[in-house]
C-alpha cells in the first residue's frame, strides 16, 4: 500500500463513518437547517461537515470530519440568487464539543472518498453554525450527555470562495535564502542549525477526471499561493511570528501555514500509527516578498506562484495518548516527511496524495502522467 493511509490517518480528510444506528441509544444527532447566500446562480450539493472541537478543520488545526451530512441541490428552496435553505441532520455521536461546518459545492467537484477532491474549491461557498453573525466566530455544539438531540441548528453559507486550493509539487531545497538567490541542497539536514534550509514549494494546474485546477497562470481562480503578511496590530510592520522561539529567529506571521509531518522512515516504510505523529511547522519566507527582493508591505495579501518556507530542525511530536513533545535536531526523527500548505480560507493542499498513488488510479482507470510528484516522490527527505 502507499503512503495515502498514513495521510488519511494524520492530516487529510477522513471520509466520515456516519454510525448511527436506531437501535444502538446511547448516541446524539444534530439537525438544522443551512442557509445558503448566494449573488448569483443555486447552489450545489451542500455538504455539512462536524468537526471535534479538539481537532478543528483547517485554517486552526488539520482535523477531519467526524460525520458528513449531504443535501442533494433539489433539496435547496429558495430563489436563484438570493437566499437558499435546506434540512439538513446527523446523528451517533458521542460526548464532546463539536465545530459544524457547511461546504456548498457548486462546481460540483467534492469527494469525500479521495483526499485531493476533499476540499473547497474557487466558486465553492463555505460557512458555520456561528456564534454571532457580527463576529463570524464558529460557535461548539457540546454534547455533554447521551443520549441526546439537538435541533434548530442554523448552519449559515455566505461565503464564496474566490481562490483555488493551493496545488503544489515539491521543487526542490535551498541554503541560506530562498531559490534564486540560496545553494540549491539535495535534503534537509536536521542537524544544520546555523544556515537556514529552505522548502520551496511551486504551485501547479491539476487536470485529472474527478478535479480540475486552474494553474497559477489563471486570471481567476489561479491555484497560487494565497500569501498573507500578517499585521494584525496594524503597526506597518509584518508581526512576529506567534511561537517565540521562532519569533526570536526574525521569523513572520503569515499565511500560508506550511507543516511537514513524518510518513516514513529514509527507506520509505510508513510510520507506525502506534508511534504517535511528529508535526514541523515551515515557517514562509516573507523577506522575499518585501523589500529589497519584493514589494509588498505589512498587511497585504496577494498571489504568489511560489512558496519558499524555512524548515526548522524541531517537531512536536504528539503520542498516541495526546502527550505533546517538542524534538529538536538530532532528536527530530530522519525520514521521509509529507507537506501540507494550509491558506487561511481553510483551503488546504498535501503532498503526497491520491492522485499520485499508482494502484488507486490502475483500480479507477486514472491517468498518472503528470502526478509523480504527487506520489511517495513528493515526499521531503529529512536526513
Ligand atoms: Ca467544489
Ligand atoms: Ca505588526
Amino acid at each position: 500500500m502507499t503512503f495515502a493511509l498514513f495521510l488519511i490517518a494524520a492530516c487529510a480528510y477522513t471520509p466520515p463513518i456516519d454510525s448511527a444506528n436506531p437501535d444502538y441509544p446511547d448516541t446524539a444527532g444534530l439537525s438544522g437547517t443551512v442557509l445558503v447566500s448566494l449573488t448569483e446562480g443555486v447552489p450545489g450539493r451542500g455538504h455539512v461537515l462536524v468537526y471535534d472541537l479538539l481537532n478543528p478543520p483547517p485554517p486552526s488545526g488539520l482535523g477531519s470530519p467526524v460525520d458528513l451530512a449531504t443535501i442533494a441541490p433539489s433539496e435547496f428552496e429558495g430563489a436563484a440568487g438570493g437566499v437558499s435553505s435546506a434540512p439538513w441532520a446527523v446523528a451517533g455521536l458521542g460526548l464532546g464539543s463539536y465545530l459544524v461546518t457547511a461546504l456548498i459545492d457548486n462546481d460540483e467537484n467534492f469527494s469525500p472518498f479521495f483526499d485531493f477532491a476533499a476540499g473547497a474549491t474557487c466558486g465553492d461557498t463555505v460557512g458555520a453554525y456561528l456564534t454571532d453573525l457580527t463576529t463570524q466566530a464558529p460557535a461548539p455544539v457540546v454534547i455533554d450527555s447521551l443520549p441526546a438531540q439537538i435541533d434548530g441548528l442554523v448552519v449559515t453559507a455566505a461565503k464564496t470562495l474566490s481562490t483555488e486550493r493551493p496545488a503544489f509539487d515539491v521543487e526542490g531545497f535551498t541554503l541560506g535564502a530562498p531559490a534564486p538567490f540560496g545553494t540549491s541542497a539535495a535534503t534537509l539536514d536536521r542537524s544544520v542549525t546555523d544556515t537556514p534550509q529552505l522548502v520551496n514549494l511551486q504551485s501547479r494546474a491539476v487536470n485529472h477526471p474527478l478535479l480540475t485546477l486552474n494553474g497559477p497562470e489563471a486570471e481567476a481562480c489561479a491555484s497560487s499561493f494565497l500569501v498573507r503578511l500578517l499585521d494584525l496590530d496594524q503597526d506597518g510592520e509584518v508581526d512576529p511570528h506567534s511561537n517565540p522561539s521562532y519569533a526570536a529567529l526574525g521569523l513572520k506571521s503569515a499565511y500560508p501555514k506550511v507543516y511537514l509531518i513524518l510518513a516514513a522512515d529514509l527507506q520509505g516504510n510508513p510510520v507506525d500509527p502506534a508511534a504517535g505523529r511528529y508535526v514541523s511547522e515551515a515557517v514562509v519566507a516573507t523577506d522575499i516578498f518585501m523589500a529589497p527582493y519584493g514589494e509588498y508591505v505589512a498587511g497585504d495579501s496577494f498571489l504568489s506562484p511560489t512558496l519558499p518556507a524555512v524548515f526548522l530542525p524541531a517537531a512536536l511530536h504528539i503520542a498516541a495518548d495526546g502527550t505533546e513533545t517538542v524534538v529538536q535536531g538530532p532528536d527530530m526523527p530522519a525520514g521521509l516527511w509529507a507537506t501540507v500548505v494550509v491558506q487561511d480560507t481553510g483551503q488546504i493542499w498535501v503532498v503526497p496524495n491520491d492522485l499520485g498513488d499508482v494502484a488507486l488510479a490502475e483500480q479507477y482507470g486514472w491517468d498518472t502522467e503528470g502526478f509523480a510528484s504527487q506520489g511517495p516522490a513528493g515526499l521531503i527527505p529529512i536526513q
